[in-house]
């Protein structure tokens, strides 16, 4: 690993990574971004995405009682693409966000249907991780990076996404009655401009995380250069009970690629978690990332230390520009 001057709040597990190709009882080329949940019972189930060598991605459920090893994997795809009923699918899905959804007694999988028209938001509905019910495209092409809340917001579900547009990248969020019919359509969290390590392209990273201080967003922004792309990861507040109202956003990011495994695969310099369990104090937070489009791995941190760190550094503190004077 390479060297850094400043102090990561993420300690990587010694065991990365968790999951690899090889792990799996089926021949597979890779397997990353998977979502993330604790079962009731609670072993950790991570619903991994699938690359298998035609290039398409499926879904595929690895359980394990400690969230690090001894995982038992699906013997079979456990969620395939289905081109014939859903042709928005027909090459693959991908990058999977569970939400335990305590209203409807199910979880929710929205994932990235990837078809002719581009990559767009899907949803899924659960009970086991077996059987499944489709909803198909809730959000059109091009969108992706999406998760659905917890819990109702004012009446309404809501979920987080990320469409392209002419203007970028951005997060939004948007709400609806039923999962299905979806408005009211508010900028959630803008990518930067310029020199910023996040400029032109952030997107959610796992499902917003709930603390009594506000909606914690951990967010992947994309910086371009020379070499490809590098996929790191930044943290912004929101508020409660009006998410799209941003509290705090930080100015550097706080994780990114540095291991061989996060720097050398089918993608390298990536860093990509969707999904995260919660140890029962609350605090520490199992942070599951695909890293570098090729395998699996596991980061821990402390919540209330990322809240602390938003608090000192959601300014231009890591800045060599000085912060602009308020408006007169
Ligand atoms: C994004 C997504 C992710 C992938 C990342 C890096 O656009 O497609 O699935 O991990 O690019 O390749």
């Amino acid at each position: 690993m390479s060297k850094r001057a400043y102090e990561s709040m993420f300690t990587r597990h010694p065991k990365n990574p968790i999951l690899t190709a090889e792990d799996w009882p089926y021949p597979i080329h890779t397997v990353f971004n998977a979502g993330v949940t604790r079962l009731h019972d609670g072993t950790t189930l991570l619903l991994c995405r699938v690359e298998d060598r035609s290039g398409f991605s499926h879904l595929c459920a690895a359980r394990s009682k400690n969230g690090v090893d001894g995982w038992v994997i699906d013997e079979t795809p456990s969620l395939l693409p289905d081109a014939v009923n859903y042709p928005e699918e027909l090459w693959g899905i991908e990058d999977p966000r569970i939400t335990w959804m305590e209203e409807l007694g199910k979880y929710a999988v929205t994932y990235t249907a990837f078809g002719k028209g581009g990559p767009g938001v899907a949803l899924a509905l659960t009970k086991d991780f077996r059987v499944f019910e489709r909803f198909g495209l809730v959000m059109q092409p091009d969108d992706k990076d999406a998760a659905l809340f917890p819990r109702r917001i004012n009446g309404n579900f809501a979920m987080v996404h990320r469409p392209m547009t002419d203007s970028g990248a951005h997060a939004w969020i948007s709400y609806s009655p039923d999962l299905i019919n979806w408005g009211t359509h508010k900028l959630l969290l803008p990518a930067r401009k310029g020199g910023w390590w996040d400029a032109n392209k952030v997107g959610l990273s796992p499902p917003l995380i709930e603390t009594p201080r506000g909606w914690l967003m951990i967010y992947h922004g994309v910086r371009h250069n020379a070499a490809g792309c590098l996929y790191r990861l930044g943290l912004a507040l929101f508020d409660l009970e009006q998410p799209e109202r941003l509290l705090l956003r930080g100015d550097a990011w706080v994780f990114g690629p540095e291991a061989p495994y996060e720097n050398e695969g089918d993608v390298g310099h990536v860093v990509f978690p969707c999904g995260y369990t919660i140890e029962p104090d609350g605090d520490t937070l199992n942070l599951y990332y695909g890293a570098a489009d090729t395998c699996m791995a596991l980061a821990t941190c402390s919540i209330n230390r990322l809240l602390g760190w938003l608090d000192e550094h959601a300014t231009h503190s890591f800045s060599m520009v000085p912060p602009l004077p308020p408006p007169t």
